[in-house]
Protein backbone atom coordinates (compact mmCIF):
# COMPACT_ATOMS: atom_id res chain seq x y z
CA UNK A 1 0.00 0.00 0.00
CA UNK A 2 1.54 2.88 -0.87
CA UNK A 3 0.96 6.18 1.09
CA UNK A 4 -1.52 8.87 0.11
CA UNK A 5 0.12 12.32 0.02
CA UNK A 6 -1.16 15.71 -0.06
CA UNK A 7 0.95 18.72 0.36
CA UNK A 8 0.29 22.47 0.18
CA UNK A 9 2.85 24.29 -1.30
CA UNK A 10 2.59 28.21 -0.18
CA UNK A 11 5.11 29.40 -2.32
CA UNK A 12 6.08 33.30 -1.57
CA UNK A 13 2.29 33.96 0.10
CA UNK A 14 1.41 34.49 3.69
CA UNK A 15 3.39 36.99 6.48
CA UNK A 16 3.14 35.79 10.40
CA UNK A 17 -0.40 37.02 10.63
CA UNK A 18 -1.74 35.31 7.36
CA UNK A 19 0.03 32.03 8.77
CA UNK A 20 -1.21 32.18 12.33
CA UNK A 21 -4.46 32.22 11.05
CA UNK A 22 -4.42 29.56 8.05
CA UNK A 23 -2.84 27.62 10.61
CA UNK A 24 -5.77 28.12 13.32
CA UNK A 25 -7.98 26.80 10.55
CA UNK A 26 -6.48 24.59 9.37
CA UNK A 27 -5.91 22.87 13.16
CA UNK A 28 -9.89 23.07 13.41
CA UNK A 29 -10.10 20.29 10.62
CA UNK A 30 -10.11 16.66 11.01
CA UNK A 31 -7.41 14.83 8.94
CA UNK A 32 -8.23 11.36 7.60
CA UNK A 33 -5.75 9.21 9.24
CA UNK A 34 -4.79 7.56 5.67
CA UNK A 35 -3.44 10.72 4.38
CA UNK A 36 -0.43 12.67 4.99
CA UNK A 37 -1.08 15.92 5.32
CA UNK A 38 1.81 18.77 4.81
CA UNK A 39 2.61 22.09 4.75
CA UNK A 40 5.49 24.05 2.57
CA UNK A 41 5.16 27.61 4.26
CA UNK A 42 7.89 30.09 3.46
CA UNK A 43 11.35 30.02 5.00
CA UNK A 44 10.49 32.62 7.93
CA UNK A 45 7.26 30.63 9.19
CA UNK A 46 8.59 27.31 9.10
CA UNK A 47 9.39 27.51 12.89
CA UNK A 48 6.15 28.93 14.32
CA UNK A 49 4.67 26.53 11.81
CA UNK A 50 6.51 23.45 13.14
CA UNK A 51 5.84 24.75 16.68
CA UNK A 52 2.10 24.95 16.35
CA UNK A 53 1.24 21.99 14.70
CA UNK A 54 3.19 19.88 17.50
CA UNK A 55 0.33 17.65 18.68
CA UNK A 56 -1.21 18.13 15.08
CA UNK A 57 -0.82 15.39 12.29
CA UNK A 58 0.28 18.09 9.13
CA UNK A 59 3.84 17.92 8.90
CA UNK A 60 6.12 20.89 7.68
CA UNK A 61 8.16 20.88 4.66
CA UNK A 62 10.71 23.72 3.11
CA UNK A 63 10.24 24.79 -0.18
CA UNK A 64 13.84 24.49 -1.29
CA UNK A 65 17.23 24.00 0.69
CA UNK A 66 20.75 24.90 -0.57
CA UNK A 67 23.13 21.54 -1.60
CA UNK A 68 26.00 22.56 0.83
CA UNK A 69 26.23 21.83 4.79
CA UNK A 70 27.09 25.37 5.62
CA UNK A 71 29.58 28.30 4.48
CA UNK A 72 29.70 31.44 2.78
CA UNK A 73 26.35 31.83 1.10
CA UNK A 74 24.45 35.10 1.00
CA UNK A 75 20.60 34.38 1.73
CA UNK A 76 20.40 30.77 1.74
CA UNK A 77 19.59 28.00 4.11
CA UNK A 78 21.18 24.63 4.80
CA UNK A 79 19.64 21.41 5.10
CA UNK A 80 20.64 21.77 8.87
CA UNK A 81 18.85 24.81 9.50
CA UNK A 82 15.78 23.30 8.44
CA UNK A 83 16.35 20.16 10.45
CA UNK A 84 16.70 22.36 13.49
CA UNK A 85 13.50 24.04 13.00
CA UNK A 86 11.62 20.84 12.93
CA UNK A 87 10.93 20.76 9.11
CA UNK A 88 10.68 16.91 7.89
CA UNK A 89 10.98 17.35 3.89
CA UNK A 90 11.52 19.34 1.49
CA UNK A 91 10.46 19.89 -2.19
CA UNK A 92 13.58 19.79 -4.77
CA UNK A 93 12.94 21.04 -8.47
CA UNK A 94 9.42 22.63 -8.60
CA UNK A 95 9.28 24.03 -11.89
CA UNK A 96 9.12 27.40 -10.92
CA UNK A 97 13.31 26.93 -8.75
CA UNK A 98 14.19 25.51 -12.39
CA UNK A 99 12.90 28.37 -14.26
CA UNK A 100 13.46 31.51 -12.12
CA UNK A 101 15.98 30.21 -10.30
CA UNK A 102 18.08 28.12 -13.10
CA UNK A 103 18.46 25.11 -10.56
CA UNK A 104 19.58 22.00 -13.49
CA UNK A 105 19.52 18.39 -12.84
CA UNK A 106 22.79 17.85 -11.44
CA UNK A 107 22.22 20.98 -9.24
CA UNK A 108 19.17 18.82 -8.10
CA UNK A 109 20.89 15.78 -8.00
CA UNK A 110 23.20 17.45 -5.16
CA UNK A 111 20.39 19.55 -3.45
CA UNK A 112 18.99 15.20 -3.18
CA UNK A 113 22.19 14.23 -1.81
CA UNK A 114 22.55 16.74 1.12
CA UNK A 115 18.87 16.60 2.07
CA UNK A 116 18.86 12.66 2.24
CA UNK A 117 21.62 12.54 4.13
CA UNK A 118 20.04 14.86 6.51
CA UNK A 119 17.43 12.75 6.68
CA UNK A 120 14.97 15.32 5.10
CA UNK A 121 12.67 13.45 3.33
CA UNK A 122 12.64 14.60 -0.41
CA UNK A 123 9.56 15.85 -2.78
CA UNK A 124 11.00 15.79 -5.89
CA UNK A 125 8.87 17.81 -8.83
CA UNK A 126 9.39 16.85 -12.67
CA UNK A 127 7.35 18.23 -15.13
CA UNK A 128 7.17 19.30 -19.12
CA UNK A 129 6.76 22.75 -20.69
CA UNK A 130 3.97 23.09 -23.11
CA UNK A 131 6.52 23.23 -26.02
CA UNK A 132 7.86 19.26 -25.57
CA UNK A 133 4.50 18.28 -25.05
CA UNK A 134 3.54 19.83 -28.29
CA UNK A 135 6.44 18.36 -30.15
CA UNK A 136 5.62 14.82 -28.11
CA UNK A 137 8.89 15.36 -25.87
CA UNK A 138 7.18 15.14 -22.99
CA UNK A 139 8.05 11.35 -22.35
CA UNK A 140 11.83 11.90 -22.59
CA UNK A 141 12.19 15.19 -20.27
CA UNK A 142 10.38 13.20 -17.79
CA UNK A 143 12.91 10.12 -18.05
CA UNK A 144 15.68 12.70 -18.20
CA UNK A 145 14.63 14.99 -15.05
CA UNK A 146 14.39 11.37 -13.30
CA UNK A 147 17.86 9.87 -14.55
CA UNK A 148 19.54 13.24 -13.69
CA UNK A 149 18.44 14.23 -11.01
CA UNK A 150 17.02 11.21 -8.81
CA UNK A 151 18.46 7.85 -9.84
CA UNK A 152 21.14 7.44 -8.22
CA UNK A 153 19.80 7.71 -4.85
CA UNK A 154 20.44 3.99 -3.07
CA UNK A 155 17.57 1.61 -2.70
CA UNK A 156 17.58 2.68 1.01
CA UNK A 157 17.00 5.98 -0.02
CA UNK A 158 13.82 5.83 -1.95
CA UNK A 159 11.97 5.30 1.39
CA UNK A 160 12.51 8.90 2.13
CA UNK A 161 11.39 10.24 -1.75
CA UNK A 162 7.76 10.74 -3.05
CA UNK A 163 8.20 12.39 -6.73
CA UNK A 164 5.55 15.16 -7.69
CA UNK A 165 4.91 15.62 -11.71
CA UNK A 166 3.74 18.82 -12.28
CA UNK A 167 3.47 19.70 -16.10
CA UNK A 168 4.48 23.42 -16.44
CA UNK A 169 1.96 24.04 -18.38
CA UNK A 170 -0.66 23.30 -15.85
CA UNK A 171 0.65 25.24 -13.22
CA UNK A 172 -0.90 28.32 -11.98
CA UNK A 173 -2.56 28.68 -15.12
CA UNK A 174 -5.90 27.43 -14.37
CA UNK A 175 -5.43 24.11 -16.54
CA UNK A 176 -5.41 21.50 -15.75
CA UNK A 177 -4.00 18.28 -17.29
CA UNK A 178 -6.22 15.45 -18.19
CA UNK A 179 -7.20 12.78 -15.89
CA UNK A 180 -5.88 10.53 -18.14
CA UNK A 181 -2.57 12.39 -19.07
CA UNK A 182 -1.80 12.31 -15.61
CA UNK A 183 -2.70 8.38 -15.21
CA UNK A 184 -0.58 8.34 -18.69
CA UNK A 185 2.24 9.79 -17.19
CA UNK A 186 2.15 8.48 -13.52
CA UNK A 187 2.31 4.57 -14.90
CA UNK A 188 5.07 6.07 -17.41
CA UNK A 189 7.35 7.10 -13.95
CA UNK A 190 6.39 4.24 -11.74
CA UNK A 191 7.83 2.07 -15.35
CA UNK A 192 10.78 4.39 -15.41
CA UNK A 193 11.31 3.27 -11.64
CA UNK A 194 10.65 -0.32 -12.03
CA UNK A 195 13.21 -0.62 -14.95
CA UNK A 196 15.95 1.64 -13.03
CA UNK A 197 15.14 0.47 -9.57
CA UNK A 198 13.11 -2.94 -9.53
CA UNK A 199 9.23 -3.31 -9.84
CA UNK A 200 8.69 -3.76 -6.22
CA UNK A 201 10.45 -0.40 -5.59
CA UNK A 202 8.32 1.23 -7.46
CA UNK A 203 5.27 0.23 -6.44
CA UNK A 204 5.73 1.72 -3.52
CA UNK A 205 7.02 4.92 -4.30
CA UNK A 206 4.27 7.60 -4.09
CA UNK A 207 3.50 9.81 -7.10
CA UNK A 208 1.98 13.00 -6.55
CA UNK A 209 -0.01 15.26 -9.01
CA UNK A 210 0.51 18.83 -9.08
CA UNK A 211 -0.61 21.71 -11.08
CA UNK A 212 -4.09 23.34 -10.74
CA UNK A 213 -5.75 21.13 -8.55
CA UNK A 214 -8.55 22.21 -6.82
CA UNK A 215 -11.90 20.74 -5.14
CA UNK A 216 -13.57 20.34 -8.18
CA UNK A 217 -11.01 18.49 -9.99
CA UNK A 218 -9.06 16.65 -7.45
CA UNK A 219 -11.57 13.48 -6.81
CA UNK A 220 -10.74 12.46 -10.59
CA UNK A 221 -7.19 12.82 -10.19
CA UNK A 222 -6.69 11.18 -7.37
CA UNK A 223 -8.83 8.13 -8.62
CA UNK A 224 -6.30 7.21 -11.49
CA UNK A 225 -4.68 4.17 -10.57
CA UNK A 226 -1.25 6.11 -10.08
CA UNK A 227 -2.00 8.83 -8.79
CA UNK A 228 -1.24 8.97 -4.68
CA UNK A 229 -1.97 12.08 -3.85
CA UNK A 230 -1.35 16.13 -5.04
CA UNK A 231 1.22 18.96 -4.38
CA UNK A 232 -1.74 21.90 -4.26
CA UNK A 233 -0.39 25.47 -4.63
CA UNK A 234 -2.97 28.15 -4.80
CA UNK A 235 -5.97 26.36 -3.83
CA UNK A 236 -4.35 25.36 -0.20
CA UNK A 237 -3.91 29.00 0.89
CA UNK A 238 -7.55 27.98 1.85
CA UNK A 239 -7.89 25.65 4.71
CA UNK A 240 -11.41 25.20 3.31
CA UNK A 241 -10.32 24.12 -0.22
CA UNK A 242 -7.42 22.75 0.79
CA UNK A 243 -9.21 20.23 3.22
CA UNK A 244 -11.69 19.41 0.30
CA UNK A 245 -8.52 18.14 -1.56
CA UNK A 246 -6.88 16.08 1.08
CA UNK A 247 -10.92 14.60 1.68
CA UNK A 248 -11.00 14.15 -2.26
CA UNK A 249 -9.55 10.68 -2.33
CA UNK A 250 -11.85 7.56 -3.16
C1 LIG B 1 2.22 23.73 -8.98
C2 LIG B 1 1.26 23.82 -7.87
C3 LIG B 1 1.95 23.57 -6.56
P1 LIG B 1 -0.85 25.38 -8.38
O1 LIG B 1 3.27 24.69 -8.81
O2 LIG B 1 3.26 23.09 -6.61
O3 LIG B 1 0.68 25.12 -7.85
O4 LIG B 1 -1.71 24.37 -7.69
O5 LIG B 1 -1.17 26.79 -7.97
O6 LIG B 1 -0.85 25.19 -9.86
Amino acid sequence: MRKKIVAGNWKMNNDLAQTELLLKDLKKQIIPEDVEVIIAPPFTNLHHSFVSLRDHPIGVAAQNMHQSNEGAFTGEISAAMLKSVGVESVILGHSERRAYFKEDDALLAEKVNTALEHELDVIFCIGEELEDRKKDGHFNVIKTQLENGLFHISENNWKQVVIAYEPVWAIGTGETASPEQVQEMHEYIRRMIAENCGSELAESVSVLYGGSVKPENAGEIFSQKDVDGGLIGGASLDAESFMAIVNAFP
